[in-house]
C-alpha cells in the first residue's frame, strides 16, 4: 500500500510517524528475537473522507492467526459491558420474531455467548483460529474466516440474511473495508442493522491516547469517517453512542437510507467533530506534537525514577504497550518486567524491547512502588481489584491524559 487513502482512493498526507515497530501482540521467545517482526508505522489522513489511518499495514495473517495472544474474557468489566450491549440489541426495535445476529470478529465469545445461552439465531466470525475455538466450546457458533464481501456471500447461502450485524473493536482491524462494508450492506435484511463500536478518535485525539496505535488498528474513526465510508453502499448513521470501554470509544448504528429516524446524537457528534477539527488535517499534525511532549515526560519521569533507586513494573502486557515501550525506547532497565493474567504470554519477552512478561501470581510478591498501568483502559477494574498494592504505598504511573505517578 503507498500513500493512498483506503476509503477515497485519495493520497494521505502523512500526520504521525512512530518509525519502526514490532506486532503489537508479537510476544515471543527468546530464540526468535533475531527473525523478529518490523514495519514502518506511520499514520495518513485524508480530508476527503476523514479517515486517520496507517499509511502500511502487515498482512492480517501476520497478526492473526492460530496463536493470537489477545482473548477477550480477561477483563470482568468488558464481561459486564458486553452483557449490557446484548441487552440493547435484545430490547431494541430491530429484530424480527425470528431474529439472525451475527457478530464480526466475535474473539472467545465474549458477547454472543450471551444470545447462545438465550437461544438466539447466531453466527460469530473470527480468523484467529485458538480463540474461535474458545468461542466454539462457550456453545457459540462460529466460522474461522476473515470476512469480506466473498464471505458474505457465503453466509447469505448457507444462513441467510441478519437482522443485527454486530462487532465491538474489530471494524477499525480491517483494511480492506470496501469489501466488509459491501458485505455487510448484502447480508442485513431491509430493516437489517448495523451496530459497532470501536475506539473513539476524538477520545484518542483528546487524551493523546497515542497507544491506540498499532499494527492491528488501521484505522480510528470518527462520525465523519464512518458516514461517508457507509454511504457508498447506502447505509446511514442512525445513532451515535459514546462509551468508556477501552478509554473511550462510539458505537455506531447503520440502517438501510432511509428506514429508521435520525437520532439528533447524529447532528450533536458531527458539530462537535467539527469544533474539534477532527475534519482538518491540521489537527493530526498538531497531535504529532502532543505525542512527542508525552514521550519526553514519560521518559524523565521513568528517569528520575531510576535515579532514585525505584524498579518500576509494568502491569498487563497490552498491544498498546507496544506502541509506547517501542516508541519512547522504553528498555527493561526502566521497566523490568511486565505482569499479565494471560497464559500464552508468560514466560515470553514484550515485542521490539523483550521486557520479560511474568505470570500476573506472582504480583502478589512484587516490592516495588511504581508500576505502569498499561491497561490504563481498565483503570477502574485493576484499581478496585489491587487496593492491596495501593494501601502498601505502591503508585500507578500512566501516560492518559497525561504523564502522571498517583
Ligand atoms: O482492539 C483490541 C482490543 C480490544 O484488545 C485488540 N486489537 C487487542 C486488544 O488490545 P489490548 O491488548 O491493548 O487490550 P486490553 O484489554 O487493554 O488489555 C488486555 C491485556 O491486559 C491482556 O493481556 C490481559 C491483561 N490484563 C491483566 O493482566 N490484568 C487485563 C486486565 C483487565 C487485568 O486486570
Ligand atoms: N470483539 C472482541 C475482540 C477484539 S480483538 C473484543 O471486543 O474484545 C480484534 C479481533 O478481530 C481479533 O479476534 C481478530 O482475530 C478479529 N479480526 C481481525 N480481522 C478480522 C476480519 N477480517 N474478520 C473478522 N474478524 C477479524
Amino acid at each position: 500500500m503507498s500513500n493512498i487513502c483506503r476509503v477515497s482512493g485519495d493520497p494521505l498526507e502523512l500526520v504521525v510517524d512512530f518509525g519502526r515497530q514490532p506486532l503489537g501482540n508479537g510476544f515471543l521467545n527468546q530464540e526468535d528475537f533475531k527473525n523478529e517482526y518490523f514495519f514502518n508505522m506511520q499514520c495518513g489522513f485524508n480530508e476527503k473522507s476523514k479517515m486517520f489511518q496507517l499509511i502500511n499495514q502487515p498482512n492480517p495473517e501476520i497478526m492473526f492467526h492460530e496463536n493470537y495472544a489477545f482473548f477477550s474474557s480477561t477483563s470482568n468489566y468488558m464481561k459486564k459491558h458486553f452483557y449490557n450491549f446484548y441487552e440493547s440489541i435484545i430490547n431494541s426495535d430491530y429484530l424480527s420474531n425470528d431474529p439472525f445476529i451475527i457478530e464480526l470478529g466475535c474473539n472467545d465469545g465474549i458477547m454472543l455467548e450471551n444470545f447462545a445461552n438465550n437461544n438466539f439465531k447466531h453466527l460469530g466470525i473470527e480468523p484467529s483460529k485458538n480463540v474461535a475455538i474458545e468461542a466454539n466450546k462457550k456453545g457459540v457458533r462460529t466460522i474461522s474466516d476473515f470476512f469480506d464481501n466473498s464471505v458474505a456471500n457465503k453466509i447469505i447461502a448457507d444462513f441467510g440474511q441478519a437482522d443485527c450485524f454486530i462487532s465491538a473493536n474489530v471494524m477499525c482491524h480491517i483494511p480492506n473495508i470496501h469489501s466488509v462494508a459491501e458485505g455487510i450492506s448484502k447480508i442485513l435484511k431491509t430493516t437489517g442493522v448495523l451496530i459497532f463500536e470501536d475506539p473513539y478518535l476524538g477520545d484518542v485525539i483528546e487524551k493523546t491516547s497515542y497507544d491506540q496505535i498499532y499494527d492491528e488498528h488501521v484505522f480510528l474513526f470518527s462520525a465523519h469517517s464512518v458516514q461517508y465510508l457507509f454511504s457508498n453502499y447506502n447505509l446511514e448513521l442512525i445513532n451515535l453512542e459514546p462509551q468508556v470501554t477501552h478509554g473511550g470509544s462510539m458505537r455506531y448504528t447503520l440502517a438501510h437510507k432511509g428506514m429508521y429516524e435520525i437520532n439528533p446524537n447524529v447532528k450533536k457528534y458531527l458539530s462537535k467533530e467539527k469544533l474539534q477539527g477532527l475534519d482538518k488535517v491540521e489537527t493530526f499534525h498538531n497531535f504529532q506534537s502532543k505525542i512527542i511532549e508525552s514521550k519526553n515526560k514519560l521518559l524523565d519521569l521513568l528517569n528520575s525514577l531510576k535515579k532514585d533507586g525505584h524498579q518500576v513494573f509494568g502491569y498487563a502486557a497490552t498491544s498498546k504497550s507496544t506502541t509506547i515501550l517501542n516508541y519512547c525506547g522504553i528498555t527493561n532497565d526502566l521497566i523490568g518486567k511486565i505482569y499479565d493474567t494471560t497464559p500464552i504470554k508468560h514466560g515470553k519477552f514484550s515485542p521490539g524491547m523483550h521486557i520479560p512478561i511474568l505470570n500476573y501470581e506472582e504480583f502478589k510478591n512484587e516490592k516495588a512502588k511504581y508500576g505502569f498501568l498499561f491497561a490504563w483502559n481498565h483503570s477502574k477494574e485493576i484499581i478496585e481489584k489491587e487496593t492491596h498494592y495501593k494501601s502498601q504505598g505502591g503508585h500507578w504511573i500512566t501516560h492518559v491524559p497525561e504523564v502522571m505517578a498517583f
